[in-house]
């Protein structure tokens, strides 16, 4: 018997089946309307890490004097961690201990952590692996249209637009099968427009390519809206009747003239000026953004920069029209709604705002004057482990920050800081490997709960096969520590159960989650948030009417051009960014298992001048420097990226030796995608 569930990777969440007990394979569900039947290679691979035989399926504890990791009973390891997180807590405060989530959990275990975080333990020092995702974005829907949904109409509605600008995604490598959309849009007559430093494969299916250097996307926006505003193409009835604030925008973009946008991004003016007139006399457009554009220390102005264009082109909030955000983690929308944020409650809620505070107090049987307040974001809490008044302990689940992390050679230095570090991981992840504490869990087809996808449909992953002997759900592990860390507040282990309470959590938030039920979920193929009751039909699209904001306009914002936080210069005169390939996911702890999927290691994209001005072919070894790190990769010559870039991608140890930890000042987003670099043939000058 099949059972359907979805994938264990991206926000895509495809529909799949997985036959069970024993030996599970994957097999297409043709029905769920996000993928049809749709998967990409590390969805068909994914059953094999389920009876890995690297598969963790015992606790283990680092004897203090060995060093050495050893296994022991699940009684012994949870009796050992709540202990001293107890004493820890007792000597240095609550705030002394920290946890680490992910994106890629369930609602369900994220609503938990969050609730653990402030009920159980008391501390204000939770954050998660997102501030590294789409946080820019996040930001800037928030403040433009009042409330972030990443996408606030189904992912195929692009294929209705007459023109769909993806800003920094790489769709065909990172999502496969939604680039089907891009496909019908195309044979619509609709165009596609592909800003990327290089020419991916998503940039081959493009109609108009533009290769900016990296960090310059807000450039190119100003520019264009400059070129709209003197064409006369602005809907003014729209920005009128919808909108606040495009005055001060339009005086501003005036200084933005196409030959001035042209010597800050590399885009030529001609190519500006074709594409202006392509938006502005195209009746739906819709503008998409990915980490290219957001995982800048200007991330969230850049955003703001493209909704400003977007607002101006009366696109947000029409039908087949409008600005998105192609969130990246299985569950990064709904893990950015429950709680496992430093700055907020479930339901998308404030943790500064008194009634939120009242109100999820009241579901947990709490005063809310015992819930602590906002902590640090992800990369300033990793940053003050072990520091004069920072956390001492840290619970980490579901990240291997150890690889994924900017600039990680300092971050691995602050874990070694640590008096306890746990990881609950099903794999020895990089960050597991360096652990005082490791906790084996289920795996997603092992159990159940609740997923967002990138369009804020909420779908249900159903347990299909028997987890094995030893492990126990990340629900089980948050329970025994809570009981044992002597908290009487409610830690249910079935996802159903949290999901209830969640529910009722989320009742009244902009995320609403109150209507939705299993039931309905598995009946109507996901429903869409917010829905605030069991006959509410969910919100497929939103802002049709108004947008979130108390007078229901959209708001223009003034943003300025920065650049790079880490200009290029003499010493490190290439600009490095960073990305994925195709067959392996993330950090790689997954794929890097799975034989099915390539591991070709880590390797330098570089164009053939460069790479003949440092006299290597392809192949060859080279090493790149920046102020943090070096590391040594083959070269991989290609046309297909800019001449002053190189590009390395970041599912292996290296790349984030090199990356740098400037944050955006708002969404608290590292710049992984540039910094300044040197490159030079292995062991030769540069
Ligand atoms: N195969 C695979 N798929 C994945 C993942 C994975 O690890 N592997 N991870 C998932 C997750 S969590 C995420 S967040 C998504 C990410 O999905 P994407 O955002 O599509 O992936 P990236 O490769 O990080 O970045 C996209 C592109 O940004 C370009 N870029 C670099 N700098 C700039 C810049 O300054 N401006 C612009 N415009 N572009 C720039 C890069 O060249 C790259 O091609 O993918 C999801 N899907
Ligand atoms: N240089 C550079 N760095 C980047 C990026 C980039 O583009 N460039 N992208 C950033 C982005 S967008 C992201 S999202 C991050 C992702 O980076 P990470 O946060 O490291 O993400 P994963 O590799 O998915 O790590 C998930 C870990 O948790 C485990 N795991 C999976 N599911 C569960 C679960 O349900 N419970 C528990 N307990 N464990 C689980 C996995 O085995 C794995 O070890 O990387 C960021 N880092
Ligand atoms: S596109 Fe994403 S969700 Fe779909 S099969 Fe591939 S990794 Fe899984
Ligand atoms: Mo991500």
């Amino acid at each position: 018997m099949a059972t359907r569930t979805h994938c264990p990777y991206c926000s895509l969440q495809c529909g799949m089946q997985v036959s069970g007990p024993r030996r599970p394979e994957i097999s297409a569900w043709d029905e769920f309307p996000v993928n049809r039947g749709a998967l990409c290679r590390k969805g068909w691979s994914s059953a094999s890490l389920l009876k890995h035989r690297e598969r963790l399926t015992t606790p283990l504890v680092r004897d203090r004097a060995t060093g050495e990791l050893s296994a022991v009973g699940w009684e012994e390891a949870l009796d050992l961690i709540a202990e001293r997180l107890g004493a820890l807590q007792a000597e240095h405060g609550k705030d002394a201990v920290a946890v680490f989530g992910g994106g890629g959990l369930t609602n369900e275990k994220s609503y938990a952590l969050g609730k653990f975080a402030r009920v159980a333990l008391g501390t204000s020092q939770i954050d998660y692996n997102g501030r590294w995702c789409m946080s820019s974005a996040a930001a800037a829907g928030s403040r433009a249209f009042g409330l972030d949904r990443g996408l606030p109409f189904p992912l195929a509605d692009v294929e209705q637009a007459d023109v769909v600008v993806l800003l920094g995604s790489n769709l065909a490598e990172t999502m496969p099968p939604a680039a089907r959309h891009l496909a019908a849009l195309k044979e619509r007559g609709g165009k596609v427009v592909v800003v990327d430093p290089r020419r991916t494969a998503t940039a081959e299916l493009a109609d108009h390519f533009v290769q900016p250097v990296p960090g310059t996307d807000l450039a190119v926006a100003q520019g264009l809206l400059h070129l709209v505003v003197a064409g006369g193409h602005v809907d003014t009835d729209y920005v009128a009747a919808r909108t606040s604030g495009f005055e001060p925008v339009r005086d501003s973009v005036a200084a933005w003239w196409p030959e001035r946008v042209e010597r800050v991004s590399g885009v030529g003016a001609g190519q500006l000026r074709e594409l202006a007139v392509l938006l502005g006399t195209s009746e739906r457009v819709i503008v998409l953004t990915a980490r290219g554009a957001e995982q800048h220390a200007s991330g969230t102005d850049t955003v703001l920069a493209w909704i400003n264009l977007a607002l101006a082109l009366g696109a947000p909030g029409t039908p087949y029209a409008g600005y998105g955000c192609l969130t990246g983690q299985g569950n990064g929308q709904g893990g950015r709604e429950h709680g496992q944020k430093a700055d907020q409650l479930p339901g998308y809620r404030s943790i500064e705002d008194p009634a939120a505070r009242e109100h999820v107090a009241g579901v947990w049987g709490i005063d809310a004057n015992d819930l602590p307040g906002k902590g640090r974001s992800a990369y300033e809490l990793l940053d003050a482990l072990g520091t004069h008044g920072g956390p001492k302990a840290m619970l980490v689940f579901g990240s291997n920050i150890v690889v994924s992390a900017p600039n990680a050679r300092s971050v691995s230095d602050r874990l070694d800081a640590l008096d306890l570090l746990v990881v609950a991981d099903f794999v020895m992840s990089e960050t597991a490997a360096r652990a005082d504490v490791v906790l084996p869990v289920t795996q997603w087809a092992e159990e159940s709960g609740t997923m967002t996808n990138l369009e804020g449909r909420v779908i249900r992953r159903e347990r299909a096969i028997t987890p094995p002997a030893g492990v126990r759900s990340d629900l089980d592990v948050v329970a025994g520590l809570a009981r044992r860390l002597g908290s009487t507040a409610g830690f249910p282990t079935d996802p159903d159960e949290v999901f209830a309470e969640l529910r009722r959590a989320s009742a009244g938030g902009p995320a609403d989650y109150s209507g939705i039920t299993p039931e309905r979920i598995v009946a109507e193929g996901g429903v869409f948030w917010p829905c605030p009751s069991v006959d509410h039909p969910g919100t497929p699209r939103m802002f049709l009417d108004r947008f979130a904001h108390a007078d229901g306009r959209a708001r223009f914002h003034l943003v300025e051009h920065r650049g790079p936080a880490e200009p290029t210069d003499a010493d490190y005169p290439v600009h490095l960014t960073t990305g994925r390939v195709l067959a392996q996911y993330q950090s790689g702890a997954q794929t890097r298992r799975v034989k099915e999927l390539p591991d070709s290691g880590p390797f330098v994209q570089l164009h053939p001048q460069l790479a003949g001005r440092l006299a290597v072919v392809d192949g060859d070894a080279i090493t790149v420097r920046t102020r943090r790190g070096e590391m040594l990769a083959p070269a991989k010559v290609d046309e297909g990226i800019r001449p002053d870039t190189v590009f390395i991608p970041f599912h292996w140890v290296g790349a984030n030796l090199l990356t740098n930890d400037a944050l955006d000042p708002t969404s608290r987003m590292p710049e992984f995608k540039v910094c300044a670099a040197a490159v030079s043939a292995a062991g030769g000058a540069r």
